[in-house]
């Protein structure tokens, strides 16, 4: 005990056991400072975005960018999902054949799709009952029935990562295959509910918090809306052909246009940062040269040239911007391909610098 705490006992009569308390109490109340100092300069961003828009991939990249490897566990996980993903993506497509009576490619097919349509999805797929599937997966695959199936795909609702999966299904089936990075940020898992994930940045803790975009989850969204620094709302661009999982009708780029009203006009964000992400641009510049397909047919109101991509991008675009009220409210946009991490450690360090600005001007406003 020093000398300082000695007088201080005997000014004040403390016992020993006071004194001990009155310590404890005193270092608490440091750590509860240094946990308000740390919430002070903690930024927030909120993922925000229809369902299958990028927001979960959005994450991962901040991961795989700031260094946080991902544990086995995880990595186990992912790779079931990414075998869930084939069967259950390779069963969407026979069914949709069979539903679009577009007829086989291969007529000894038929048998094989049958099979595969008794695979019921709650299974858990190990490696070694993926290892059955692979030659009905590739059979399959290379069935021009099939193949034509996958080119009408906006009339079904498909998962954009199948193709990818199946076109590495050599590598994928491999018994000693570990799911890759890319082959994680491809793998798609619904979020639900709200997950929050801490990355200390420039050694401010950024907290992100990733939330489920689909209709049923986005009543959880208010829960998380409390001292937000700034929120990265995502877009998929591509999906202006396509309709709802949800209703299979509503648009899916009229869905997100109204989601993003509702939040760009919300007063509870007037003083937050809001950054668009025009995400899926990869996707959008394969549709846009796609002759097949024409963003008239969905938005008459459209007058540009279809298969331009810049004509494109910007409508839009301005579909989006559009909605803004406030004229003063600022609006940052980028347009992303949420599973290229070259790409997103481009966009993530330039909206990095707004978002720090921003954080730091509140902190003086304190
Ligand atoms: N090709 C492509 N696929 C993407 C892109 N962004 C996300 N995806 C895929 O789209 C699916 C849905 O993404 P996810 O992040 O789960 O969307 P969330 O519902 O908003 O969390 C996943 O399979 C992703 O791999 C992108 O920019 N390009
Ligand atoms: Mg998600």
């Amino acid at each position: 005990m020093s000398l300082m705490s000695f007088g201080c006992c005997t000014r004040f009569k403390m016992t020993p056991e006071e004194l001990e308390q009155r310590y404890k109490s005193q270092e608490i109340d440091k750590l509860i400072e240094k946990d308000k100092q740390v919430l002070k300069r903690q930024v927030k961003l909120l993922l925000l975005g229809a369902g299958e828009s990028g927001k979960s991939t959005f994450l991962k990249q901040m991961r795989i960018i700031h260094g946080i490897k991902f544990e086995q566990d995880l990595i186990r996980e992912y790779q079931q999902i990414i075998y869930q993903n084939v069967v259950r993506g390779m069963k969407v497509l026979v069914d949709a054949r069979d539903k679009l009576a577009i007829p086989w490619g291969d007529t000894s097919n038929v048998a094989v799709g049958l099979e595969l349509l008794h695979f019921n999805n709650n299974q858990i797929i190990d490696v070694n009952r993926f290892t059955q599937f692979v030659p009905m997966l590739k059979k399959l695959w290379s069935d021009n029935g099939i193949r034509r199936a996958y080119e009408r795909r906006r009339e079904f609702q498909l998962s954009d990562s199948v193709e990818f999966f199946l076109n590495n299904i050599e590598r994928i089936s491999r018994s000693d295959y570990m799911p890759t990075n890319k082959d994680i940020l491809h793998c798609r898992k619904a979020t639900k509910g709200i997950t929050e994930f801490v990355i200390p940045i420039n050694t401010v803790p950024f907290l992100f918090v990733d939330v489920g975009g689909q209709r049923s989850q986005r009543q959880k969204w208010f829960s998380c809306f409390d001292s937000v620094t700034s929120i990265l709302f995502l877009v998929s661009s591509s999906e202006f052909d396509q309709v709802l999982l949800e209703d299979r009708k509503t648009n899916r780029l009229e869905e997100s246009r109204d989601i993003f009203d509702t939040i760009i006009n919300n007063r509870i964000f007037s003083s937050v940062s809001i950054i668009l992400f025009m995400n899926k641009y990869d996707l959008l510049v394969r549709k846009v040269a796609n002759p097949e397909t024409d963003i008239r047919w969905y938005f008459p109101q459209f007058t540009g040239n279809s298969h331009s991509i810049k004509d494109v991008q910007s409508f839009i675009l301005a579909i989006f911007t559009g909605v803004k009220r406030d004229p003063k409210k600022q609006l940052y946009h980028h347009f992303t391909t949420a599973v290229d991490t070259e790409n997103i450690k481009v966009v993530f360090n330039s909206v990095k610098d707004t978002i720090l600005n921003r954080n730091l001007e509140t902190l003086m406003l304190q």
